[in-house]
């Protein structure tokens, strides 16, 4: 449905609190929701059935948070989640807190007590707006069922605008009950707010000729992306930039995609770990930070990069500029806006600066190649049980371009945000580095399948990440999405075991899991299951899971329980542990 037939569809007369969320929701055209009911909401609940409205129950509520954060950051519109009182609500608290780190905009739902009751120690009740207060960018509590229209307007406003984030309304259980005589111009809602991001805001004149002016003379200069460029959109502005000033980029894992990593001026990731980015960036005369907090991943525990480097600095959120390190020119701006003010501040100069910096630029590719020659025997690697950098190379190999690659918490994320390339901007690669919780995987993978369903979707995730939601591959079969899950078994929360072997001698504690067959698990509960315990299978099986669109996929890939060799830091040599390192 369009806006405008949305609008001329509007909705009058009597009706509860719930049926008030659901019209409004449907005005502004959300996508699948994901949630659990319970007493308070279940006027809203019976609202969506009634309008036809898409909505999957899940098996955890931070699941239904983990999954709408990554329908958010697919199509960048606010993906939207609930939660029944106390424990419901509780239970968002982690997924809403990735949404706030990471910038994704989001409405989450939560039913509370009934007025009339509260505080008489009502069954599941607690302080739930208390707790949700800090894990959301707005909580805005509804307290007239009339208001209902006004305040999710509200609640778009701010999860698209400015930084984008998550909104909580706390919506008493006697508010979603109620009835209000509505009329037809209650339902309203400003098509801009929809989608991030909302408005843009351009970055000082002065300023913009001032970075113009040490981003002209550099010989040297580097782009650092952070995943502020999704949010803004930017890709095709920051390609055209990147390619009309000779400039080359580096990304963090949220940043992967700013361009795609297979262009030839992708230096790939920096930060804890990095290929070649990292000593580009030693060697920089001037950075560009672009939609990047700088924090402690990306500056390897904030020894990067070095102070003597001048650096501009563009971000949305005037306070992350400078915070980790001093900017020499700050940009208070939409990385989109400030990308074009400075392409067209430097437009006089591209000539040059492209003849200037050729030789710089061809450096890029040559770095490149020699990297992967070094990494060849991990990345070609044929043992057993399967090297991570082979089981990256082979998703390299077989991914289709718009494939979006998932990522857990743990090494899953790290190690194919070092690994794998995206071959077309945009979101393709999504890693939860707001919070870096473990668990994300299976249910940002069903966000994204949901998303983009002609899509290709793999979600990488650890054995351990995935025992914690394994409830969810019933909420994948039953939504009957297509969707391939990699579970990197190494039986061990393996990060863990992994420091413990680097730093406390090998006394393991706390890190083993036993030996489990999650491609058995998988087919008992009606999905596909492969287990790969040899390389050469990984590409069929691989091939096999994009193929199955009906039905969810569990490839469970048998690969090192050697926690010497588990880092990526290790692997890639960049790792020296002194006492009190922290190394990954
Ligand atoms: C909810 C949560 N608990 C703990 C951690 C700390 N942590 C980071 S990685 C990791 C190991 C997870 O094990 P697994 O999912 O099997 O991944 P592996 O490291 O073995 O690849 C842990 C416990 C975390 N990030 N999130
Ligand atoms: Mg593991």
């Amino acid at each position: 449905m369009t806006h405008s037939d949305r609008i001329s569809n509007r909705p009058s007369g009597r009706m509860n609190g719930g049926r008030a969320l659901a019209e409004m929701l449907r005005l502004a055209g959300v996508g699948p929701m994901f949630g659990m009911g319970g007493f308070q909401l279940l006027p809203f609940y019976d609202a969506l059935a009634r309008l036809g409205m898409r909505h999957f129950l899940i098996n955890d509520e931070r699941c239904g948070a983990f999954a709408a954060e990554a329908y958010a950051r697919v199509t960048n519109r606010p993906g939207v989640c609930d939660g029944t009182l106390g424990p419901g609500a509780t239970n968002l608290v982690t997924g809403l807190i990735e949404g706030l780190n990471a910038g994704t905009p989001m409405i989450a739902l939560a039913g509370d007590t009934n007025r009339a009751h509260s505080w008489k120690n009502m069954t599941q009740e607690c302080r739930q707006a208390e707790i949700l207060r800090p894990a959301v960018k707005e909580l805005i509590r509804v307290e007239l069922t009339s208001r209902v229209p006004e305040l999710l307007r509200r609640a778009f406003a701010v999860a698209t605008s400015g930084r984008p984030g998550p909104v909580l309304l706390d919506v008493p259980e006697d508010v979603c009950h109620g009835e209000h005589d509505f009329a037809p111009e209650d339902f309203a809602i400003d098509p801009t707010t929809l989608s991030a991001p909302a408005r843009r805001i351009r970055p000082d004149r002065t300023d913009i000729a001032r970075a113009a002016a040490l981003i002209g003379q550099a010989k040297r200069p580097l782009i650092l992306v952070g995943g502020g460029i999704h949010l803004s959109a930017g890709h095709d502005a920051l390609l055209a930039f990147a390619e009309a000033q000779s400039i080359p980029v580096a990304h963090t894992m949220s940043g992967k995609g700013g361009i795609a990593c297979t262009h030839p001026l992708s230096t790939g990731l920096f930060g804890r770990y990095s290929r070649i980015a990292n000593e580009l960036i030693e060697a920089s005369d001037c950075l560009l930070v672009i939609g990047c907090k700088l924090g402690e991943i990306a500056t390897k525990r904030y020894v990067l990069p070095p102070q003597s480097i001048p650096l501009v600095h563009l971000d949305i959120l005037a306070e992350e500029i400078g915070r980790c390190r001093t900017a020499t020119v700050a940009l208070w701006g939409d990385a989109r806006a400030g990308i074009e003010d400075l392409a067209e501040a430097l437009a006089d100069e591209a000539g040059r600066a492209r003849a200037a910096r050729a030789d710089y630029i061809s450096e890029i590719p040559a770095r490149m190649a020699a990297w992967r020659e070094e990494a060849a025997p991990r990345l070609d690697s044929s043992e057993r049980p399967i090297h991570m950098a082979r089981l990256c190379r082979e998703l390299n190999t077989v991914l289709p371009a718009d494939s979006i690659l998932v990522a857990d918490g743990g090494f899953a994320g790290h190690w194919t945000g070092l690994l794998y390339d995206t071959k077309l901007p945009g979101r393709h690669f999504i890693p939860d580095r707001g919070l870096a919780s473990i668990g994300y995987g299976l249910p940002g993978g069903i966000g994204a399948a949901l998303a983009a369903p002609a899509t290709p979707v793999v979600a990488i995730t650890g054995d351990g990440g995935f025992n914690m939601m394994l409830g969810e591959l019933e909420t994948a079969r039953r939504a009957g999405i297509g969707l391939t899950i990699i579970v990197v078994n190494n039986a061990a929360s393996g990060y863990v075991k992994a420091l413990q072997h680097a730093m406390f001698g090998g006394r393991y504690q706390s890190s083993d899991l036993v030996e489990m067959d999650y491609a058995a698990i998988a087919r008992a509960m009606g999905c596909s299951g492969i287990r790969v315990e040899d390389p050469e299978r990984l590409s069929t099986a691989l091939r096999e899971g994009i193929a199955e669109r009906t039905r969810p996929t569990v490839l469970d890939i048998v690969v090192t329980r050697d926690p010497s060799r588990m880092l990526p830091a290790v692997d890639n040599r960049t790792v020296e542990i002194r006492q009190g390192d922290r190394v990954a």
